[in-house]
């Protein structure tokens, strides 16, 4: 199967990837679903929702703070890594991410947009005001200037995710030779949407997931490996030939 990959990936010369939490799994940050998911003990309506915040900030803000911390001491991993390779490679590439923790971007890729926002930044309830996350007071509850109460300006359930990115990342894969989709459960949309987007599109679409997904069935080529194996791999394979 990567050897299709490989094949499909040479004759190309414009990437579209989409990563999930899966990609981070390797650095230590937990995915959010399966056994070992962050909602095995808490239920997504209890902490990724408006209402679950205007219901309980404190316990939202809990979680938050939890998983930066986590997230801080993690290192982006060869997967992550392998990315920035195969952006150097190609003369169009974009990564879509639906990750939060910016270790994309702090392992070097460049053309990134953030389907879900970013855990290290805060936007004010009441001017909508967005900062970095080290200019709030986080030990307490933590307020704009302006007096309103800040929120992680991250995406959650029953809200819409930023417009621009939507229509930029669909610009570029109607465009785009192959798309690589990896590291997520293809069970949130709009992202889960995605691979019969691209089919729509006639891009051709590899997955990489340690197991079988509700999308597995909608690609041409599936590999059922960790990504930081399977990836480094196969930059090996794509770069070298140019
Ligand atoms: C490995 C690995 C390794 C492990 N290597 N792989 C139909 C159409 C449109 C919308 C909906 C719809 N049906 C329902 C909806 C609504 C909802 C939705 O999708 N609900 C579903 C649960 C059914 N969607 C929304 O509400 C979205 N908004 C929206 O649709 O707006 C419409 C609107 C328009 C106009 C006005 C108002 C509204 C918003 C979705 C926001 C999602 N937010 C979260 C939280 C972000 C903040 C935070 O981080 O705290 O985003 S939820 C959570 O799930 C997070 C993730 O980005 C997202 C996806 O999870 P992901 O990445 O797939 O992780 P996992 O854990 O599910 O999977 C990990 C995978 O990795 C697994 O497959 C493993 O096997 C694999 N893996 N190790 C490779 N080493
Ligand atoms: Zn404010």
């Amino acid at each position: 199967m990567i050897e299709n990959a490989i094949k499909i990936l040479k004759n190309a010369k414009s990437l579209f990837v989409l990563t999930g939490a899966g990609i981070s799994a390797e650095s230590g940050i937990p995915t959010f679903r399966g056994k070992d998911g962050l909602w095995k003990n808490y239920s997504a309506t209890d902490l990724a929702t408006p209402e679950a915040f205007n219901r309980n900030p404190e316990l939202v803000w809990e979680w938050y703070r939890w998983r930066q911390d986590i997230i801080s001491k993690a290192e982006p991993n060869p997967a992550h890594y392998a990315l920035v390779d195969l952006e150097n490679h190609f003369e169009k590439f974009l990564l879509l991410t639906q990750n939060v923790d910016n270790l994309h971007q702090r392992a070097g890729s460049k053309n990134v947009l953030e389907l879900h926002g970013n855990i290290f930044r805060t936007r004010c309830l009441k001017c909508g005001r967005i900062d970095k996350i080290e200019n709030a007071r986080i030990e307490k509850m933590p307020y704009c200037n302006c007096g309103g109460l800040l929120r992680p300006d991250v995406v959650w359930f029953g809200e819409a995710i930023p417009q621009d990115v939507w229509q930029e990342s669909m610009k570029f894969l109607s465009n785009a030779a192959v798309a690589i989709i990896r590291g997520t459960s293809g069970v949130v949309w709009p992202a889960a949407g995605i691979p019969e987007i691209a089919k729509n599109y006639g891009v051709k679409t590899i997955e990489i997931n340690i197991e079988p997904t509700l999308i597995t069935s909608l690609v041409d080529v599936s590999i059922i490996s960790p990504a930081g194996k399977v990836l480094p791999e196969i930059v090996k394979s794509v770069v070298n030939i140019n």
